[in-house]
């Protein structure tokens, strides 16, 4: 077989590896993508044929599929994804690592006709809007024709991309497999993928930034565009590189008289980025507005004007469905209302999806993520709590008018925020760049569905733990040398929506209120808002807050700012624990910056809210 028959391309490294890999996997045909909608379409169709998608009622949801995965492959495997490094220490203790040789040999063995009595696709794809000065090419080969489908909706894929990359442009290679070769007359089954975990391999080759994924076809395992390329293999060449990756929302917050402010902010996956970033401003915000950038990934690279610029690589949102509703994000209701594809939800009798949350109140009968009979009282989930929609960003309602600008948005404050049910306030501000890359690096946070086998609690730096490409602690350093290169950088800020009371209920609403939150930030940003210094950062005292259209009392308030100082004590010995792991690779700022937090704690009082009015000061 030619797989550069009809080849698209003159770009002869391109050329070369896809016959080489074609030759090693054994597909029966290779078929380049060209990202029309004639292409998607037929796709779709096939998939329907070989009952991988569900059509769902073209009236209620236009253009829209639902697919169930395979019960064992139903989010990203943390235990099984690797940096394999040429030296151990580059991967750092954060990461999996296995010595490069033996894991090409490993994959070698796997991918070795892996693809029998398949199609391999070739996916073109950019990450970020093409011809941008921060964007990056990849190609992807993929067995899974749910994978080109969901690509083209995540990424600018196909033939566009060939154009830009031309004869010899650079792409970044990622080679995916759903590890389900078949035998010939061997019938197929609508999710196939590798059954054993042990199997599953999840790979990046950091120094020659390749990818390689072999067994599910799920997610952050199979759209390589997005955790593997634009987050792990990423955050590596921004390293070399000298600008940012990270996994961060983007959004535009518009004041009344016009102001823009633009935030990037992180949270670990399934803690509500997507939300966030379509936030709607609540009574008593009227006149104010928010857009959106992105929802989960953020490239940040210094402008020539010294300001520090965002992308957002992805064109689309592949969002956590379950709690998603008209409340909670009406936006993300409406993107998702044509054109889209469901994985994991559940099916109504009418041809729409269902998801837990969706509604007050569930149907009366639903057919269950698994394709099951289910029925209110039946005790199990409808949809898997990690069942997700993959959707147009174009889309979006709340979508930024500079959503696709190439040279990016410029952002004004980082956000970082956990899922911390005690003793970690609503809000404050670090002292200053290194205070806060500190408190970033230390940020907490308690599991969710987006990952198999996580712990209950887990330190989650920057939200990058398991996409960091490199040594975190190297990491850390970056970060600290992109701020000193900065002649005003962004404020950074942390954030807690997630505290919990006595009776496990959240204190704090959440969702369109946390509006109140951001504008405290941007305030401050501008230089407008008050604080008062606590011993963990600047906190905003009640009457620093926009409290118009929300009653909230004084002792509510206290309740979700309030830290003891034995809390916050632990916390700081925490960090030690942490760092302990690095060794002599964590940057020194950090172990100062523990002990002023350390010396700031022993000398507050057993609780503080806020600090006595008298050391109240304005923005600087
Ligand atoms: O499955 S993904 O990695 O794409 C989603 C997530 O974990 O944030
Ligand atoms: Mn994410």
């Amino acid at each position: 077989m030619d797989a550069n028959l009809n080849s698209p391309t003159t770009n002869g490294k391109l050329r070369d590896w896809v016959a080489e890999m074609a030759a090693l996997c054994k597909p029966d045909k290779v078929v380049w993508a060209d990202g029309s909608q004639e292409e998607y379409d037929r796709l779709c169709q096939g998939m329907v044929d070989a009952g991988t998608f569900i059509r769902l009622n073209p009236t209620k949801r236009p253009n829209s599929y639902l697919a169930r995965s395979h019960p064992s492959d139903v989010a990203r495997v943390e235990d099984r994804t690797f940096i394999c490094s040429n030296n151990k220490d580059d991967a750092g203790p954060t990461n999996n690592w296995a010595p490069p040789d033996e894991m090409r040999a490993t994959l070698r063995g796997l991918f070795d006709g892996c693809m029998a009595g398949r199609t391999m696709y070739v996916i073109p794809f950019s990450m970020g809007p093409i011809g941008s000065p921060i964007a990056k090419i990849g190609v992807q080969l993929s067995d899974s024709p749910y994978v080109v489908a969901n690509m083209r909706i995540m990424t600018r894929m196909g033939k566009a991309v060939l154009d830009a990359l031309g004869s010899d442009g650079f792409f970044i290679p990622c080679m995916h497999s759903v590890g389900a070769p078949l035998k010939p007359g061997q019938k197929d089954v609508p999710w196939p993928c590798e059954g054993d975990i042990s199997r599953k391999n999840i790979v990046h080759f950091p120094e020659t930034y390749e990818i390689w994924s072999y067994g599910s076809g799920y997610g952050g395992n199979a759209l390589l565009g997005k955790k593997c390329l634009a987050l792990r293999i990423a955050s590596v060449m921004a390293r070399d590189e000298g600008w940012l990756a990270e996994h961060m929302l983007i959004m535009g917050i518009q004041a009344p008289n016009g102001e823009k402010t633009y935030l990037g902010a992180a949270f670990p996956s399934a803690c509500g980025k997507t939300n966030l970033s379509m936030l709607v401003p609540p009574k008593g915000f009227e006149g104010w507005s928010v857009n959106t950038v992105g929802d989960d990934i953020a490239w940040i690279k210094k402008a020539p004007d010294g300001t520090l610029r965002a992308i957002n690589p992805e064109s689309g949102f592949f969002g956590v469905a379950p709690g998603t509703n008209g409340h909670s994000n009406p936006n993300a209701m409406q993107t998702i209302g044509k054109n889209t594809i469901f994985t994991n939800t559940a099916l109504t009798d009418d041809g729409d999806v269902w998801w837990e949350g969706m509604t007050d109140k569930p149907p009366a009968h639903l057919i269950d993520w698994k394709g099951e009979n289910w029925t209110p009282d039946c005790g199990r989930p409808a949809a898997h709590p990690n069942g997700r929609f993959t959707a147009p960003a174009s889309q979006c309602p709340s979508i930024d008018p500079d959503w696709e600008k190439p040279q990016g948005v410029p952002i004004s404050a980082f956000v970082f925020g956990g899922r911390m049910s005690k003793d970690l306030p609503l809000v404050f501000e670090a002292f200053n760049w290194c205070h806060g890359v500190y408190i970033a690096a230390t940020m907490g946070s308690e599991a969710t569905a987006a990952a198999i086998g996580q712990a209950a609690l887990r330190r989650d730096p920057m939200a990058m733990l398991p996409f960091c490409g490199y040594n975190m602690a190297d990491y850390f350093g970056h970060w600290l040398n992109v701020g000193r290169r900065l002649s005003n950088p962004p404020r950074i800020f942390r954030v807690n929506w997630f505290r919990k009371d006595e009776n496990g209920k959240f204190i704090w609403p959440g969702f369109g209120e946390n509006m109140r939150v951001l504008k405290w930030i941007v305030d401050r940003v501008h230089g407008r808002a008050n604080a008062v210094e606590s011993p963990i950062g600047w906190m905003p005292r009640r009457e620093d807050i926009e409290w118009n259209g929300l009653d909230f009392p004084a002792d509510k308030f206290y309740n979700l700012m309030t830290v003891s100082r034995d809390a916050g004590t632990a916390e700081a010995r925490g960090h030690e624990e942490q760092f302990d792991k690095f060794f002599d690779r964590l940057p020194k700022e950090f172990i100062f910056e523990r002990e002023l937090l350390l010396s700031r704690l022993w000398r507050s009082p057993d609780h503080w809210e806020l600090a006595p009015a008298d050391t109240v000061r304005p923005a600087a």
